[in-house]
């Protein structure tokens, strides 16, 4: 049992920034209030010359609530003291997209198959988290395998997520 506290959150240890970079397929996602991003959703992480994580990413999205189209998205991440914790500062290649600063956490990850990521962006009074968003991406954009799924499950138990989520498609929309 755990107490959903955000600040009891684990993440992974010794986040290894190098070992994500490639791209990654969101296979399901928890959205946050006003979501953005609804499938078709992948992310590239590169580590610059400098150390710094950068990330770009698309997805299909809905904008003015009738038009739908591939956003195509820049991130760069901020490290804190805790090596999986960043500080996300993101934007679009179109000005009527969506541009953020969150926190972006590390949950878990092997880097060769799943990762977990979340992201809290408004705190509760009691501590737990009341408007957060969370993405289970997968190397393979058909989903992940069983013995990732087991782990990932526990995962978003620990985040107080489970059953939360909802399966991302990919279906070719945002393919070049
Ligand atoms: O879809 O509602 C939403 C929240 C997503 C925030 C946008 C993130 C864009 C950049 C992501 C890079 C790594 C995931």
């Amino acid at each position: 049992a755990q107490d959903c506290q955000v600040s009891n959150i684990p993440v992974k240890e010794d986040f290894d920034k190098y070992r994500l970079q490639g791209t990654w397929y969101a296979v399901a996602k928890k959205d946050p209030s006003g979501l953005f991003l609804l499938d078709n959703v992948a992310a590239t992480y590169k580590v610059d010359i400098d150390g710094r994580m950068t990330a770009s990413a698309y997805g299909r999205v809905i904008i003015l609530n009738n038009w739908e189209t591939c956003a195509i998205m820049f991130a760069s991440f901020e490290e804190t003291p805790d090596p999986a914790k960043f500080k996300l500062k993101y934007w679009g290649a179109a000005t009527y997209l969506q541009s953020g600063y969150d926190d972006h956490w590390v949950i878990d990850t092997d880097y060769d198959n799943y990762a977990v990521h979340y992201a809290c962006r408004e705190l509760d009074t009691d501590g737990t988290c009341l408007d957060g968003y969370s993405f289970i991406f997968s190397r393979h954009p058909n989903g992940l395998r069983p013995e990732d799924q087991i782990i990932v499950t526990q995962k978003k138990q620990e985040i107080c997520l489970l059953g939360k989520y909802r399966r991302v498609a990919h279906n070719g929309f945002c393919d070049a």
